[in-house]
């Protein structure tokens, strides 16, 4: 297919394909009605010029054929709307998955100007929150203490990243600290938007991980000739949010490229390396929500089942925050 090779980016979700069915489908329409309304926009510019027409008649157009294109034009419009657009919003809207198909339940909740990633942990029960108990940098969902409600005890609380597993439903039940946000994941094809005081249900599911998302987006780069110098320093700079794939001159596989290693690749005559990015499953904030909008960016962590359920098992042992994984501060400075 043209769309999902040329222009949209890699889809890794299960229902995503008949998505860009139907955004490929439109845009030949468009094609379509652009060349013929622009080919008879020229007919008009000429045969209705001043030269020709010096005095304007007031008679209704009497002619057969735009009515004929009018009513094509409203067929093709219907066709898509009821045999594509409808059939695609109803299955994967009406549908959420059921308890047979054991679904991951997860709880977002956006505030600007980060995304807040709520796991009930291994009992599967989601703790009570309190807004009172709402701290920013310590409880940012206000979750009770495990004293006072048991099942908050091992409840998980992510910033910014949201672990999953591939080829599981994940059931999202998303809702907003503070105004509107839209929950985007363009490579699962996913967007909804937050609404304060609603919670809104949201299901996917993953068909790849982050390392097998990170082979299909893997593209060499030609490295520049000398580690020194304002080329090389640009090079680094903007590949900072990459990783290398493969191993060169005894550079492990999953590096981001530093001044140093730049110079240890020039040296053994390295003069391409293969590159991903590092975090390749985005989640953005896709409606305007303030001055921070365009940091309002988390990540998808995919992993295999097993490795998700090792994680999951600890998570709630860990600290709130998790930084570590997430290095968006550099970037957040040169913005600012
Ligand atoms: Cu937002």
């Amino acid at each position: 297919m043209i769309a999902s090779s040329f222009w949209l980016p890699p889809d890794i979700s299960t229902h995503g394909s008949t998505i860009d069915l139907i955004i490929e489908y439109v845009h030949w329409f468009m094609v379509v009605l652009f060349i013929a309304w622009g080919s008879y926009f020229l007919y008009c510019l000429v045969r209705f010029r001043a030269g020709a027409n010096p005095k304007a008649t007031y008679r209704d157009a009497k002619a057969k054929p735009s009515k004929a294109a009018e009513v094509v034009v409203i067929i093709i419009e219907a066709i898509l709307l009821v045999g594509f657009s409808i059939p695609v919003w109803a299955y994967y809207r009406s549908d959420p998955p059921g308890n047979d198909k054991n679904p991951l339940v997860v709880r977002v909740v956006a505030q600007q100007f980060a995304w807040n990633i709520h796991y009930p942990g291994p009992d599967g029960k989601f703790g009570a929150t309190k807004p009172e108990l709402v701290d920013e940098a310590l409880n940012p969902v206000g979750l009770v203490d495990g004293s006072e409600d048991p099942a908050a005890a091992d409840d998980y609380v992510s910033v910014n990243i949201f672990h999953m597993p591939k080829d599981r439903d994940v059931l999202v039940r998303l809702s907003s600290k503070d105004v509107i946000h839209s929950f985007a994941v363009p490579l699962l094809r996913v967007k909804q938007d937050a609404i304060p005081g609603m919670e809104i249900p949201i299901w996917f599911k993953a068909e790849k991980t982050n390392e097998e998302t990170q082979e299909i987006m893997r593209r060499p780069f030609d490295l520049p000739e000398s580690a020194e110098g304002e080329e090389a320093e640009t090079f680094v700079k903007e590949n900072r949010l990459r990783i290398t794939m493969d191993e060169y001159a005894g550079i492990p596989a999953g590096m981001t490229l530093s001044m140093d290693h730049l110079k240890t690749l020039v040296d053994a005559g390295v003069t391409s390396v293969d590159m991903a990015p590092g975090f390749p499953v985005n989640i953005q904030c896709a409606q305007l929500c303030g001055l921070g909008h365009y940091r309002m960016k988390g990540q998808m962590k995919i992993y295999e089942t097993a490795d998700f359920e090792a994680w999951y098992a600890d998570a709630g042992k860990e600290e709130v925050f998790d930084e570590d994984d997430f290095d968006d501060e550099e970037e957040d400075e040169e913005d600012e």
